[in-house]
Order: C-alpha cells, then structure tokens, then sequence
C-alpha cells in the first residue's frame, strides 16, 4: 500500500475538483457536467446495477468476448507482465482474463471511486491469493504515476466498457496516446468498442424501464446537494437519451421541467423550462472507425473480436 501514497496528492484534486467543474458547466450558455462525476459511491453503485439491465447489452456482449478470447491474450503476455486496469470500477470483467494469466507480476487497477477499489481489491485477493494488487486512485485521463516497484515489466493495459467512447474525438485520441506513455513501449492494451447499431437497441439501454439509469444521471445533482450543499430540486429534472446517427453517439442530458433557480455554495443558477444539461456522450464506433482511432493515438492494431450479435467489439492494440 506504501507504492500508493505519491499518488494519493494528485487524487485528491479529482474530487475538489467537483464544485470548480459544476461551477464552469453550470455558467456556460449550453450547460453540462462532465461525465466522470457520475462516479461517487452512490453512482459507481448505480452503475453496477446498469450492467445487470436487461437492456443494457454491452457487459453481456464485452464479458462474453472476453470469455472467448481470454485464454488467447493470456498466451501472448509474457510472464512476469503487470496487467493496468483503466477505470477499473468493481473488477468484474477483469476476473477473465486473471483466471487464465497464472504468472502476472502485479495488477494496478486505477479508479476515481476509493470505494469501488478497496472492494475489488478485497474480492480479487481473496479469489486470487498471491497476486500482488497495488490500486491506483485517479483519474486515467491524467498522466498517473506508476508504482516504483513495476518499473521495467512488461505492461498490459486494460480498458474495457468503451469508457473511450465518452470522450470526443480529440480527447480520445490524447487518452489513447497518455495511456500508450503509461504502458511503456511494447506495451498492450486491450480495450472494449460499442459497435453502431439499431438506434431503437441503443435507446433502450440508455433510456431502461425500470429507471436505472434516470437514477444514475439525477445522482450528478443529488451528488451535489450532498457534497456542496446544493439544493437542487431533483424531482424538477428528467433523464433524456438521444441518438445523434450523424455523430454516431448516444448523448444524456438531464431537462429542467420548470422555469427554477438552484443555488450551489452561494451561487444562483438559473434554468429555463425545457433546458438542457448535457452530462454523458457514449460514442458508438464501427470497427476500422475505432481502428483509425487508435492509430491516431499512437496504437497499432494487432485483433479484433465481437459477440455473436455483433453489438460490442474488443480491440488488441500494441504501441508503434
Ligand atoms: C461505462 C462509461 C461506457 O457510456 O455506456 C451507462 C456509462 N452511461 N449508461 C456507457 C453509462 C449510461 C457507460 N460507460
């Protein structure tokens, strides 16, 4: 645990980070929030129970291609690698792939939420004793230091999800690229794609019947009442997911149902009836789309995998 403690400054900031952050999104003429601060406790336990959706098909699609092909990335890692896990969250996917890897040196699993690391961690030792877990808290989309101890082992990224599928184009690329410098050369990430399709399908996952993730987005508000005293009328706000085919992504949005101020640490913000907070873009890529992406990160693509539905890929990059 010692190894983590340089890094516990920089994390700090990720959470101070909120009022600054909601602040900026809040005063702009389009508002947002940025995605990331769906992840408190409340959130990260919120999404789990997203993953479990019958509507939302991507954990089902992602862990079935890793089901298929973990045997297959295990044989290609050399012994002794240190498997780095990018928004690690509960774990659960990675659990594959560390059932079939026997001579891991170390896994570092990074997540912004200390809550969801110190459970994985207790899960993932416990299922695998003797391997070494050194958890990460931070922000993947910073450039993070790594623990002293894996310097000079071979490194094998993880980042499944299509949590890539958050960022914009440009941003996407510069993750791309900051994790290809975290992974060192010869480095490999494997890492999960939503695959474009029906949009009704795509709706449906972003827009559930029993309102899952209606509660995951309100959480962003409900959040800041907790954490900054905001006061926030939450029943005054609606979960919206759109399709945009043109940009090929899902984008969420939480509607202010009724002309309202909300005071957040003394400021006043004012919402029209009808209005807009943009909080989530969730990019849907094609396969040689997301294989441009990654060459534009600096990644050379090396195998791609889908379900059987061909709703989800799962890429094998390796650094040029
Ligand atoms: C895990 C961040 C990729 O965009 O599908 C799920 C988050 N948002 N439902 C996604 C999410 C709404 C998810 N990511």
């Amino acid at each position: 645990m010692s190894l983590v403690d340089d890094t516990r400054v920089d994390s700090i900031e990720v959470d101070s980070d909120f009022a600054s952050e909601l602040f900026d999104g809040l005063s702009a003429p389009a508002k947002s929030i940025p995605c990331r601060f769906f992840y408190d406790a409340a959130g990260s336990a919120l999404f789990e129970r997203i993953t479990e959706l019958p509507e939302y098909y991507p954990t089902r699609a992602e862990t079935e291609i890793l089901r298929d092909h973990a045997a297959k990335i295990a044989r290609d890692t050399p012994p002794g690698t240190v498997l780095i896990e990018f928004g690690s969250g509960s774990s659960l996917k990675t659990e594959l792939l560390l059932a079939e890897m026997h001579d891991l040196y170390a896994y570092v699993p990074i997540d912004i939420s200390d809550a969801a690391l110190r459970g994985a961690q207790a899960r993932i030792e416990k299922r695998f004793p003797g391997l070494r877990v050194l958890p990460l808290r931070g922000d993947f989309a910073q450039p993070i230091v790594m623990p002293q101890d894996i310097a000079g082992r071979p490194r094998l990224g993880f980042f499944p999800g299509s949590t890539v599928g958050n960022q914009e184009n440009p941003a996407a690329i510069k993750l791309l690229a900051n994790m290809a410098r975290m992974l060192d050369a010869n480095g490999r990430l494997v890492i999960g794609a939503d695959l474009k399709k029906d949009e009704r399908r795509l709706i449906a996952a972003y827009d559930d019947e029993g309102g899952v993730t209606a509660a995951f987005n309100l959480n962003l508000l409900k959040r800041a009442n907790r954490e900054l005293g905001a006061d926030f009328d939450v029943s005054q706000f609606d979960h919206l997911a759109e399709y945009d085919a043109d940009r090929g992504r899902v984008e969420m949005y939480l509607v202010s149902q009724a002309e309202q101020t909300v005071e957040v640490l003394g400021r006043r913000f004012h919402f029209d009836a009808g209005e807009r907070v943009h909080t989530e873009h969730s990019h849907k890529y094609d396969i040689e789309g997301f294989r441009v992406l990654a060459t534009r990160g600096g990644w050379r693509p090396l195998h791609v995998w889908t379900d059987a539905e061909r709703l989800f890929s799962v890429h094998v990059l390796e650094t040029v």
